[in-house]
C-alpha cells in the first residue's frame, strides 16, 4: 500500500464481499476512475499493521480519496454521493427515506445476514438458538424490503445509494442461506439492478479480486 499523494485520485481497498461491492457499484455508476486494491480477507490481509493503520477496525471496504481515508461502507457511499451529487435524493422526503434504508441495511439486514451465515457455516459449534434467531431476522428483513418495494420501484423514490447498499448482502445471500422465493418485489428490483452495466462491471471486478 503506497502513500497516495495525488489529491484527485481515488483508491478503494476491497474484496469480493457484500460490503465491498457497494462502493464499487457506486464508483462504476459515477463513471469514476479508481484504483482497486485487493485485500484478501481469507488470508487475513485486513489485519496487517499496514491495513490497520488505514482502518483500525480491520475491515473492507476503505476508500482513499485525495488525502482522506474513509471507512464504513455506508459513510463511503454518502461521501461519494454527496461529493458528486448523484444517487442521493434532493427532495427532503426522499432524502430522509434514503437514510432510513441506509441505516436499515447497516443495522438490520446486513448484520442479520452476516450472523446467519456465520452461525450456519463458520461457527465451530452449531448453536440452534443463534442459527434460528439470525435466520429468522434475515428472512424478516427481506420481507420488510419486499413490502417497501411493493409500494415504490426503488427504496427511496429514485435509484439511489439506498438500493446499492441493500443489494450488497442480497447479492451474497447464499452465505446466509436465504433465497428470494416468495419475494417478488425484491426479486424484480434485484434483477433490474443486476442488469445495469455498472453493477455488472462492479461484480466482475470484485470477483476478479478473489480469483
Ligand atoms: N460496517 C462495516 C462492515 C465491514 C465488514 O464487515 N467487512 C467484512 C467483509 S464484508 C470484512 O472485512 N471482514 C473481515 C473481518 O471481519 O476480519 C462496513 O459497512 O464497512
Amino acid at each position: 500500500m503506497k502513500p497516495q499523494n495525488d489529491q484527485s485520485s481515488i483508491e478503494l481497498f476491497s474484496y469480493s464481499t457484500p460490503n465491498s461491492i457497494k462502493p464499487m457499484i457506486l464508483l462504476e455508476e459515477l463513471g469514476l476512475a479508481y484504483t482497486l486494491t485487493g485485500v484478501n480477507i481469507k488470508k487475513g490481509e485486513q489485519k496487517t499493521a499496514e491495513f490497520l493503520a488505514l482502518n483500525p477496525n480491520g475491515k473492507v471496504p476503505v476508500l482513499r480519496a485525495g488525502g482522506q481515508v474513509i471507512t464504513e461502507s455506508a459513510a463511503i457511499m454518502v461521501f461519494l454521493a454527496e461529493k458528486y451529487q448523484r444517487f442521493i435524493p434532493t427532495a427532503p422526503a426522499d432524502r430522509v427515506q434514503m437514510f432510513e434504508w441506509l441505516f436499515f441495511h447497516a443495522s438490520a439486514l446486513g448484520p442479520s445476514f452476516g450472523q446467519a451465515g456465520f452461525f450456519k457455516k463458520m461457527a465451530p459449534e452449531k448453536l440452534p438458538i443463534a442459527i434460528d434467531r439470525f435466520d429468522a431476522e434475515a428472512k424478516r428483513t427481506l420481507r420488510v424490503l419486499d413490502q417497501q418495494l411493493a409500494k415504490r420501484e426503488f427504496l427511496a423514490g429514485e435509484y439511489s445509494i439506498a438500493d446499492m447498499v441493500n443489494f450488497g448482502w442480497i447479492w451474497r445471500r447464499e452465505f446466509a442461506e436465504v433465497t428470494l422465493d416468495d419475494l417478488p418485489n425484491v426479486q424484480c428490483w434485484y434483477d433490474w439492478m443486476g442488469q445495469r452495466p455498472a453493477v455488472k462491471i462492479a461484480i466482475e471486478r470484485a470477483m476478479a479480486l478473489a480469483s
